[in-house]
């Protein structure tokens, strides 16, 4: 071969890498930076799949700052402290119009000569702070806020949030810059991922703020790659070598040229009025924002000036945190009582003296278990700050100690179910503490035909809350057998209910008997068993009869199930009214299609991610659908997904799916799939 014959054959690989990155780099940004996507999903796939195969045919052209190096890094031991080069600087804070008015006035004293100080107005965003910094344009480190000083090391984790530039998108960028700004979690993805934890019966996320900040904290990148977070840039902390708009606002346009994610509702205000105009309009449309904000934020326009004034106890004389009404409250625990769940678990709650907040009375709120009680230490009588956030449940966020009144009671776990009498117990090392009454305690008896009736499980429709809490109270109902014995003469004498909804109701009962394997198992509410475990469980024995048959040792050849889980399936199933309970419910004609022999189509062993709205079946049906086949459905797009389905108004997932080349179906392309 000729000298030069072969230097063009390694260069082709070369250019062509370079060209793919640079086009997939242009898509992100228009994106995520203006929100304006150039190209269809399915042509960014393609090319990243494409450059995923070059890198992997020449693993020595990779580069830090490639599209597909965003996630996959190892987890690390701890975070390295980070000194700031420069302070983060902490927010004086205002809530009153006053206050405001104040702060402008100490501004035009120092600069005498204006009449009127021209300002940006931001958004406050309630998540957590960070730098990120980029030498000669390509990014190197990340760090979180801190105590302002020294921060950590979070490098890793920034990078897995497709909305942080790896490479800045200016031919002479600074030879060092380094920017600010705010990582949060939307509430859709908050709220996605709750009931994605819920049903795999994981720890819920409490706020988004603390979402966030748990999120990007996390050893394994992995972790912060699959939530889903966002950021916005809202300055800069030190630029070195390169030149920036000597104007806030117009700084941060070039940020955004740059391919930095600025906030949308930034607004440039001639005056405090207009501060104080913005800060009304925010307020109005604050619920209807898809990120939780506690505020608006004013910054001096002019850079120059913002020098001048410089800055008193580690924060600036020229910006200021506007805040909205608090969404925090005092007020006092009258009560500690304990609800009994499906399995029997105790949660304690606080009964509170009714007090107003974030909009709406709140009386109750969730103490979690005694061990996060423990932890506030939380006793009857005492004054605590109550916290709701956006429709998050309400929660106490601490105790205020100089107001514990002498006889403040502490809270104790009772020994006997305050529903039925039994006695409770504590495992080893279990946070919760379960009464032990099964079938004959009430609210255990209530829970379980609750879940049963969910719209994950059977799905009876009209079977509400209080319905459910007349047939047991009433005792028509001791376990979800018994809903389909129920005449409509009986449903009819109930609460509430006339002839014509007794009927309807009697219907949805009996139609609920066609079901899925895995919507039936999920249904049973087996400790532990959440939709993914149940769906593993039926891909596995594909029928009732051989998991009833199976051992613990069988149970844990399932993907994904652990010891514990198998443990808990198998004393369900072997459990002798258990057992009777599944008789009748199999003898009152409740039944599934089949489940396919394994290794037969498209869809078997393959994982699925769903996303957005799809026009022509339900979620729950594409669900369903994908396990008939052998498919199994996860809640977020990893590695290891290999389809996301994604419908109109596709969420991160989409952009999570599109960085790791997965391959992305449409509406049409699924249900072609489906047809095959
Ligand atoms: O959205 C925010 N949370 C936000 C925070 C914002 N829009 N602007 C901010 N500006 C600053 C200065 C003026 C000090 C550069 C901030 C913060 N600081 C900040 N965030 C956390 C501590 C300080």
């Amino acid at each position: 071969m000729k000298p030069d014959k072969k230097a063009r054959a390694a260069a082709a690989p070369a250019t062509r890498i370079a060209r793919l990155r640079a086009l997939l780099e242009r898509y992100n940004y228009r994106y995520h930076a203006l929100d304006d996507p150039e190209v269809p999903d399915a042509e960014y796939d393609r090319l990243m799949l494409e450059l995923r195969a070059m890198e992997s045919a020449h693993p020595e052209l990779i580069t830090p700052d490639s599209p597909t190096q965003r996630v996959g890094a190892a987890p690390s031991a701890a975070f390295a402290a980070v000194r700031h080069r420069m302070a983060m600087l902490s927010l004086d804070n205002a809530f009153t119009e006053e206050e405001v008015r104040d702060f402008d006035r100490r501004i035009r004293e120092r600069f005498p000569q204006l009449a009127e100080i021209a300002y940006s107005a931001e958004p406050k965003l309630d998540g957590l702070a960070f730098s990120a910094t980029y030498e000669h344009g390509l990014y190197v480190r990340g760090a979180t806020r801190g105590d302002g000083e020294t921060g950590e090391d979070v490098t890793q984790n920034l990078k897995t949030i497709a909305a942080l530039p790896l490479r800045l998108r200016t031919d002479a960028p600074p030879r060092v810059l380094e920017v600010r700004g705010e990582v949060f979690m939307p509430f859709a993805g908050f709220r996605r991922f709750n009931h994605e934890a819920a049903a795999r019966g994981e720890k819920i996320l409490v706020n988004p703020r603390n979402a966030a900040a748990g999120s990007l904290r996390q050893l394994d990148p992995r972790i912060t790659a699959a939530r889903p977070l966002d950021l916005f840039i809202y300055g800069i902390g030190h630029v070195e070598g390169g030149d920036l708009p000597q104007h806030h606002g117009r700084m941060l346009q070039v940020l955004k040229s740059w391919g930095f994610k600025i906030c949308p509702l930034v607004r440039a205000a001639k005056s405090i009025d207009e501060c104080l105009a913005y800060y009304s309009e925010m307020g109005a449309s604050r619920s209807g924002l898809p990120y939780q904000i506690d505020g608006v934020v004013y910054k001096v326009d002019d850079l120059e000036m913002q020098r001048q004034l410089g800055f008193v106890s580690r924060a600036p004389r020229w910006a200021l945190a506007h805040k909205f009404p608090a969404e925090e409250a005092l007020t006092t625990v009258r009560d500690v009582e304990f609800q009994v769940g499906r399995t029997g678990t105790l949660t304690p709650v606080a009964r509170l003296e009714p007090v107003f907040v974030g909009g709406v009375t709140v009386s109750n709120a969730t103490l979690h278990n005694m061990d996060e009680l423990n932890r506030k230490d939380i006793r009857i009588g005492d004054t605590v700050v109550i916290r709701r956030a956006g429709d998050v449940i309400p929660e106490v966020v601490r105790v205020i100690a100089e107001r514990r009144p002498a006889g403040a009671k502490l809270v104790v776990m009772p020994s006997v179910c305050p529903e039925c009498g039994n006695p409770v117990v504590r495992e080893a090392e279990q946070a919760a503490a379960r009464c032990t009454g099964g079938r004959s305690c009430p609210a255990q008896r209530r829970e379980e035909i609750r879940h049963f009736a969910s719209r994950r499980a059977l799905n009876i429709q009209g079977l509400g809350d209080k319905l459910i809490d007349q047939l047991v109270d009433a005792n028509l109902v001791r376990t979800p057998a018994d809903l389909f014995d129920l005449q409509t003469a009986q449903l009819a004498a109930l609460e509430r209910m006339g002839e014509k909804s007794a009927q309807k109701l009697h219907a949805a009962i009996a139609a609920s008997r066609q079901t899925t394997l895995p919507r039936f198992l999920y249904a049973l509410g087996i400790r532990d068993v959440g939709e993914a475990t149940a769906l593993a469980l039926a891909l596995h024995f594909r029928d009732l009869e051989p998991l009833r048959r199976a051992d613990q040792a069988e149970i844990q050849k399932v993907q994904d199930v652990g010891p514990a889980v198998a443990e808990h399936v198998v004393a369900y199933v072997h459990d002798a009214d258990n057992g009777a309970l599944l008789d009748r419910l199999i003898g009152a004609g409740i039944g599934w299609p089949p489940i396919a022999a394994p290794a037969q189509g498209e869809f078997d062993g393959k994982s699925f991610v769903l996303t957005g709205t799809l026009e022509s079946l339900t979620r729950d049906a594409a669900h369903d659908a994908i396990a008939a086949r052998g498919g199994k459905v996860t809640g977020s797009v990893s590695k290891k997904t290999h389809y996301l389905v994604a419908g109109a108004d596709p969420g991160s997932k989409l952009a999570k799916a599109e960085e790791l080349g997965i391959t992305v179906l449409d509406e049409k392309a699924f249900l072609e799939m489906l047809a095959r």
